[in-house]
């Protein structure tokens, strides 16, 4: 099969064809070499793991050898969702190839996306899509959301010992992503298996470390039985195993959710935060530039059912996403759960 794909990649090379879509089953191996400009655009600036998705970006835009400028570019974190339909709408104006947009503004980056595709810029999702998909080309998904939401149930299950009270530390109100997980989780929790949980409220930290930590000590002084605090967000998860630890209460108020091993590693060790999950943003940033420069060179069109390669990470195919009908998705997966019997490995 790989000697098949060199031969298939030598034969379009050689007739100028490369990145046509195959037929069934062959995966579109994308020429190195030209020259696309694009944006990687972050819910905002100054959050660590959309760093290292930066850095998988940088390691794709060297090795997929493109002569044209990858930028890193965000809003302030005040300013998210007016700043990322600037850059939306500055990025379309300069006639960037292509987007790569972790969405914080829902459905209003909508106008700004949808005149970006008419100027001919390619809009890419990652981590945070687009709600009803107007205006994006497809959503790189990290993992499956409604599996999230499942593991956040069970997360919660076990942390409780079955029964209690959990409430959610989310991040902005309109992060699509951390939206669609709260409500995956809801469905989830309706299963019998969950019956002693009880979901007390959903509130939010905008993903700011001293709002987060403010909005969890909220929470414990509002609910006197509360057993843990499900923040699904790198930042609320360690700001409010933070607040916790810097109260004495982590015996009775557990954190968990999403979060990064490096900035969770104490916080698990020390009983905090038992048991927390999340994926591997470097990867995630590396698959995206994959696609986003496949399409904006026009060697991938991007239809659901199209294969490709995506370098280290192998082959990948746009599908439908099953939580936006009618839009597509490419599913990376997968996911790690945290433990004190893991944590200190993943953390360096
Ligand atoms: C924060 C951001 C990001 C989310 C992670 C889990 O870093 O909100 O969008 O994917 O948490």
């Amino acid at each position: 099969m790989t000697h098949f794909t060199k031969l298939t990649t030598a034969a379009a090379l050689l007739l100028g064809t490369a990145g046509a879509a195959w037929a069934d089953g062959h995966s579109v191996s994308l020429t190195p070499g030209e020259e696309i400009n694009m944006v990687l655009l972050p819910k905002f600036l100054g959050i660590l793991v959309f760093d290292q998705a930066n850095e998988g970006a940088q390691e794709a835009h060297a090795e997929l050898g493109n002569i044209g400028e990858l930028l890193f570019v965000g809003p302030t974190p005040e300013n998210s969702t007016a700043g990322q339909i600037e850059i939306m709408t500055t990025s379309a104006t300069q006639g960037q190839g292509a987007v790569m947009i972790s969405n914080n503004a829902g459905d209003q980056i909508v106008p700004s996306a949808v005149a970006a595709q008419a100027a001919g810029t390619r809009v890419v999702t990652w981590d945070s899509p687009i709600p009803s998909g107007e205006g994006e080309d497809v959503f790189v998904a990290q993992v499956d959301f409604a599996s999230m939401g499942i593991v956040m149930a069970d997360m919660a299950h076990s942390i409780l010992g079955g029964a209690g009270q959990m409430a959610v530390l989310s991040a902005t109100p309109d992060a699509s992503n951390q939206n669609a997980w709260i409500a995956a989780m809801e469905v989830a929790l309706e299963d019998e298996k969950y019956a002693g949980i009880e979901l007390v409220d959903i509130v939010y930290g905008d993903d700011q470390a001293e709002v987060s930590y403010n909005r969890a000590l909220a929470l414990v002084d509002q609910y006197p039985d509360l057993g843990v605090i499900m923040s699904p967000t790198t930042v609320g998860i360690q700001a409010a195993a933070k607040a916790m630890q810097d109260e004495g209460l982590c015996d009775k108020v557990r954190v968990s959710g999403l979060g990064l091993p490096s900035e969770m590693v104490s916080y698990t060790m020390n009983g905090c935060a038992p048991e927390f999950a999340l994926w591997d943003f470097r990867d995630l940033g590396y698959l995206t530039y994959y696609t986003a420069y496949g399409l904006a060179s026009g060697q991938m069109t991007g239809e659901i059912g199209e294969t490709f390669n995506a370098g280290r990470m192998g082959d990948f195919t746009i599908e439908e996403d099953p939580g936006r009908p009618g839009s597509s998705r490419i599913l990376m997966g997968p996911f790690t759960v945290y433990t004190a019997e893991n944590v200190e490995a993943a953390s360096n």
